[in-house]
């Protein structure tokens, strides 16, 4: 059977919440707003319009839409800043391998990703070419857990969702893909991802046995 394997971007291929939490950590500061790495969890996942009214809400801060506009339009420049420089050593431990043993069993690859970066992230990258679809936060208007990320997903590599395998690590994301009725595969700990089918800790855990299995049922 032909298999879907659809890969969410930020913290499963590479970690660009990093760069998301400096960008956000200016514009709290700026409203005098404590932002920590514990607050940027809440992000994980989340669009980039909701993420800003987390932020907000966290300080209780009310805005004008003109207000947010511009700290939406500041954030994401702040955040390009930081990916000018962005190359394959970004990419993380393990996924590559996959990838290319994806590849080699000529397995169907997706991006399912909220991010509207995604394209420019994968080319800095060097992996555009292992997606043979790529459905972003430009093309969809439901976030995830709405599955309908991860669905389109599947529609364009024409494989049904129960053949279909989401890499994620953001709970919203896992809860997307049992949405679907995809096989959920969380990336990152086990107590906060325990809503997914498997778990492992990162994609140097995962091994071609596990991958082949996948396939083959
Ligand atoms: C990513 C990040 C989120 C970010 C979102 C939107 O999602 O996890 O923190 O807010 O994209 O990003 P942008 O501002 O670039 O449109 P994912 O689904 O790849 O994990
Ligand atoms: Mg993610």
């Amino acid at each position: 059977i032909k298999k879907a394997f659809i890969f969410d971007l930020d913290g499963v291929i590479v970690d660009t919440a990093k760069y998301h939490y400096l960008a956000w950590k200016k514009i709290a500061n700026q409203l005098g707003i404590e932002f920590t790495l514990e607050h940027n969890e809440l992000l994980k996942g989340v669009s980039r319009v909701r993420s800003l009214d987390i932020i907000l809400e966290l300080g209780k801060v009310e805005a004008s839409q003109e207000n947010k506009n511009k700290w939406l339009v500041q954030k994401n420049e702040d955040y390009l800043s930081y990916l000018v420089d962005m190359n394959e050593s970004e990419i993380l431990p393990g996924v590559f391998p996959i990838l290319q043993f994806l590849r080699e069993k000529q397995q169907p690859i997706a991006l399912g990703s909220a991010s509207k970066n995604a394209r420019p992230i994968l080319d800095k990258t060097g992996l555009l070419s292992y997606f043979d679809a790529i459905v972003d936060g430009n093309d969809v208007t439901n976030a995830k857990p709405d599955p309908e990320v991860f669905l389109m997903a599947a529609k364009l590599l024409k494989v049904n969702p129960e053949h279909s395998i989401v890499f994620e690590d953001s709970v919203a994301g896992v809860q997307a893909a049992n949405i679907a009725k995809m096989i959920s595969v969380g990336i990152g700990e086990g107590s906060i991802l325990h809503e997914a089918k498997y778990i492992f800790k990162d994609f140097t855990a995962i091994d071609t046995d596990f991958i082949e299995e996948l396939i083959r049922t």
